[in-house]
């Protein structure tokens, strides 16, 4: 039997992230721990490519957008919806989870759902404080894991993502994956 695990250690990985900027107090948090998380496991500042939207509901297309570049090993989405007095909240958050999860389909490519769906603003921002949940570290976690397991099982060998599954640029198996078809 073959057990295949990602791993956490993101060395050489690149990835995107979609922010949006409706309740900015709570997603501006969830941006800085994620990007912490990203570069507490190894990845370069220059290798994180930060796109934002107005709402989560403009998220799904330019994760599909991004993650369809093939410049990513995972691209990561970060938002907050937080329940109103009406039935948008519902549009809305439904909306964004299931294009998130159909853009990463469509793409092929891990896209991470790091978007809060919450009933209070006291939820959302504990939820986002890295003290607390901390759930933008744990997007860049499920990310690098997410990354890291995909490259794995495209390589086809070992439990554990091989030195040659990385090629003289830099480029991962998913990259060259992609040129030689
Ligand atoms: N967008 C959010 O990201 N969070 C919300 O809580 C929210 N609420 O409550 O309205 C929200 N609305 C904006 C929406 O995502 C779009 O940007 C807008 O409808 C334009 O398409």
């Amino acid at each position: 039997m073959k057990l295949r695990k990602g791993t956490h250690n993101a060395t050489g990985l690149k990835f995107g992230i979609v922010v949006s900027k409706f309740n900015k107090f709570v997603t501006s948090k969830l941006l800085s721990s994620c990007v912490e998380g990203l570069t507490k496991h190894g990845v370069v500042p220059e290798d994180i490519e930060v796109v934002r939207v107005p709402g989560a509901f403009e998220i799904p297309l330019v994760a599909k957008t991004l993650a369809g570049t093939q410049r990513f090993d995972a691209v990561i989405c970060l938002g907050a919806v937080i329940r109103g007095d009406t039935p948008h909240f519902d549009y809305i958050s439904a909306e964004a989870s299931r294009g998130i999860g159909q853009a990463a389909l469509d793409a092929d490519v891990p896209i991470i759902f790091g978007v809060l769906t919450t009933d209070t603003v006291a939820q959302a921002i504990v939820r986002a404080e890295p003290t607390k949940f901390n759930r933008g570290g744990e997007a860049a976690k499920s990310a690098i894991e997410m990354a890291t397991v995909m490259q794995m099982i495209r390589g086809g060998e070992g439990t554990t993502p091989s030195k040659d599954n990385v090629g003289k640029n830099g480029a991962t198996r998913r990259s060259a994956r992609k040129r030689a078809s």
